[in-house]
């Protein structure tokens, strides 16, 4: 006889006697036919009965995977996406999971709980994954150097704070693919990393992107709010490198201190569509955005509004390529307005022969919300350009319109 065949001859009555019992514990009289069955559903009554997966709950009474004992109800929900309390949903309630690519879950909850104001929790992820934030703010330096997709609940409902010291999120790993960034809000940060060239110069308080070598890391922004954040150059983004695709998001310098730019773009190839750039106020040239001679910037139905500069390009600062045209999507206008500079346009051209700006679909705004005092000034101009919806290209030297 094989050993199969005795284990089942032991466990046969066994069964039969438990559902037996458990029938004795109701008030059905045990019988050995079975009543008939019109519901149409299979008769299971007898293995919901048992405890299969021995939690101390059988499927009649609600265990929801009498198959897997961290599931029942009551049970403590955990980041495997298992629903384990039995309410129908799947790691609901859960504050910080980390999903890896390959292998199972689990909780990050008490790295992100360590940090505070006074001192946010210095965080690495270096497993490709997804870290799902649920509602709340954390204080915290979060360094990517995996293909990570970070996504919160909401920009109003999970907030990264870097607590005024430190630059909220870093990504700067040349093994890096892609990190994509989604519904959540990065606040108070202050830069971190420094410039490449000009080391004395912190740069990324919000986020810092850093791609040296090719193929270049792809950072992707969906929904999205930076807002407070301070640098030298780059108070809420500065990307060295990077590929950068930003979709409906909003970057706002109230609150910010910047010399150079609260966006700032070099070596990067940057797509912004549906955003909102503002109130960054900088002490150099670049308000808004400063485009460097190895990048550029192709905006999509996007905003530069109220932002300044002390020096040159209330909106934009730029030695590269930009282009202003609608969304792709909607065909939503453009807008670059209230934009103001000292010496001259919402956006400067430096004197780099490639540098260049094409405007289709663009409203440059007049009267009380046109840039102050011209629309478009560069290097070689012998007067600021004013425009309204035209559209119009310009290069350092002066500007046609189509
Ligand atoms: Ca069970
Ligand atoms: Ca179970
Ligand atoms: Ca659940
Ligand atoms: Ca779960």
């Amino acid at each position: 006889m094989s050993i199969h065949r005795s284990l089942l001859l032991i466990a046969l009555p066994f069964s039969l006697a438990l559902a037996q019992a458990c029938d004795k514990a109701g008030d059905k009289p045990h019988t050995d036919t079975p009543p008939e069955d019109d519901t149409g559903k299979p008769d299971d009554s007898e293995v919901e009965d048992v405890d299969q997966d021995g939690d101390g709950i059988t499927g009649a009474d609600g265990d929801c995977d009498d198959d897997d004992a961290k599931s029942y109800p009551g049970a403590l929900e955990l980041c495997d996406k298992v629903d384990n309390d039995c309410d129908d949903s799947i790691d609901d309630g859960l504050r910080v999971c980390f999903y890896p690519t390959e292998g199972e879950g689990s909780s990050m909850e008490a790295d992100f709980d360590a940090g505070s104001a006074s001192s946010p929790a210095e965080i690495l992820l270096t497993t490709a994954g997804t870290l799902v934030l649920g509602k709340g703010e954390w204080f915290v330096s979060l360094r990517i150097s995996a293909d990570v997709s970070v996504t919160g609940a909401g920009v109003d409902e999970t907030t990264l704070s870097g607590g005024d010291s430190v630059s909220v999120i870093l990504v700067e790993d040349d093994l890096v693919d892609a990190v994509t960034l989604s519904d959540l809000t990065l606040t108070n940060g202050q830069a971190t990393r420094l410039h490449k060239d000009v080391a004395k110069y912190p740069a990324g308080g919000g986020l810092y992107c850093l791609s040296s070598s090719e193929p270049h890391t792809t950072l992707t922004l969906e929904g999205v709010s930076i807002t407070a954040s301070s640098a030298v150059v780059g108070s809420a983004l500065y990307s060295l490198g990077c590929t950068v695709n930003i979709n409906n998001s909003n970057f706002d310098g109230i609150d910010a201190i910047t010399e150079t730019a609260g966006v700032f773009l070099e070596n990067t190839t940057a797509t912004i569509s549906n955003t909102t750039i503002q109130n960054f106020s900088a002490t150099q040239d670049g308000g808004g955005v400063y485009v460097t001679s190895d990048a550029s910037l192709a905006l999509f139905g996007s905003h530069l509004l109220g932002n300044k500069s002390a020096s040159s390009g209330g909106a934009i600062f730029n030695q590269g390529q930009i282009s202003c045209a609608v969304g792709q999507e909607d065909g939503a206008e453009g807008t670059i307005q209230s934009n103001t500079e000292p010496g001259g346009g919402g956006v400067y051209i430096d004197e780099y022969d490639s540098a260049i700006i094409s405007s289709t679909g663009c409203d440059w705004g007049s009267g009380t919300d046109d840039n102050s005092p011209d629309d478009v000034n560069g290097d070689g101009f012998t007067a600021g350009q004013s425009f309204t919806t035209e559209s119009f290209t310009c290069t350092y030297l002066g500007c046609t319109t189509n």
